[in-house]
């Protein structure tokens, strides 16, 4: 073991990846994942839609060009746009009280109280960024599509969430193997709103500061099956936290049916556990109650080693280096 520390301590600094120290350095953190672009995975429900598929670019763009601390671009959504989104949130809201976790539902009706949320718009980046500031200071900013989990989880150690603007094609309300409006206002707004939820993912995020590739893939992982496709148990029945299921009709009412598999989660095993993105889930983690994935998690990512350690400095939005070499 001693000699695993020692060569650990002996890595040049320029070894270490590069990674954000600022909340500016923020504007380096744009690595998209080409994989689920409608431009080129024939697959995507948009590909052989153009309008669509112009409607993407012009958002991306408005992404693109955000530098931080800009305001937050707006979107005028279509009738058809909001159409698509009055589906997902009708079917959605009548299933969530009995399938979605108690923080959840708080914070959807917070949402729906304070912040216009409702079948009838698409809530808007700002005000959205702007409830969550207040509530856990969190903050949004705008991406064009699906990062790369480095730069992903990178942001989260500023306390801030990166989120698409666009919405998914109308043919697939249902279900979308990418990230869209709707799931991030859906599925991670609500949840960020929580200050414990918050703090933990700022913490997943400053464990990946500089992580090896090697840890960035279990982090991301274990981001995927908590966070993402989470489930855990409360008053005795299992109920979902995860966004991917919280903004997916379809998959949220298969994850809680009897179909398929159910594992304890445990950080360790979770971590080294397949994945695939493109459809549902084939297996999904049921932690004992919300607090214990949280604790796991935290205790987990508290494991990764690196040769410095990091702190977050509230006050400057910045992350100061400890116990370089
Ligand atoms: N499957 C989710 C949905 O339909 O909203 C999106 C998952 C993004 C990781
Ligand atoms: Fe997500």
């Amino acid at each position: 073991l001693k000699r695993v520390v020692d060569d650990v301590r002996s890595i040049p600094e320029e070894k270490v990846p590069w990674f954000p120290r600022q909340i500016k350095d923020l504007d380096r953190c744009n690595m998209l994942i080409t994989k689920f672009d409608p431009d080129m995975d024939q697959d995507h429900p948009g590909y052989s839609d153009p309008e669509y598929r112009k409607r993407r670019a012009f958002i991306s763009e408005l992404a693109f060009r955000y530098k931080q601390g800009e305001p937050l671009p707006t979107v005028e959504y279509t009738a058809e746009e909001v159409s698509t989104w009055r589906e997902v949130y009708q079917q959605l809201r009548s299933i969530y009280p009995s399938l979605a976790c108690r923080q959840f539902l708080d914070g959807l009706q917070q949402l729906e109280k304070e912040s216009g949320y409702g079948e009838d718009r698409i809530p808007q980046l700002r005000e959205v960024s702007a409830f969550l500031k207040e509530r856990t200071g969190f903050q949004l900013r705008p991406v064009a599509g699906l990062l790369s989990a480095r730069d992903f989880l990178n942001s989260l150690a500023f306390r801030v969430f990166q989120c698409t603007q666009y919405i998914r094609h109308s043919s697939a309300p249902m279900h979308s193997p990418e990230p869209d409006c709707c799931h991030e206002l859906l599925g991670h707004i609500p949840m960020l709103a929580d200050k414990e939820f918050a703090q933990f993912s700022q913490e997943i995020g400053l464990a990946s500061l500089g992580a090896s590739d090697d840890d960035i893939e279990k982090l991301s992982t274990l981001y995927w099956f908590t966070v993402e496709f989470g489930l855990c148990k409360q008053n005795g029945a299992v109920k979902a936290y995860g966004a991917g299921l919280l903004s997916s009709y379809g998959e949220l009412v298969y994850a809680l049916s009897n179909e398929p598999e159910y594992k304890p989660f445990n950080p360790e095993e979770t971590a080294t556990q397949p994945y695939q993105d493109q459809t549902y889930q084939p297996v999904y983690f049921v932690s004992e109650s919300f607090e214990d994935a949280k604790t796991k998690l935290r205790r987990y990512s508290a494991t990764i080693k690196r040769p410095f350690a990091v702190r977050y400095d509230p006050f400057t939005c910045s992350v100061e280096v400890l116990d370089q070499p």
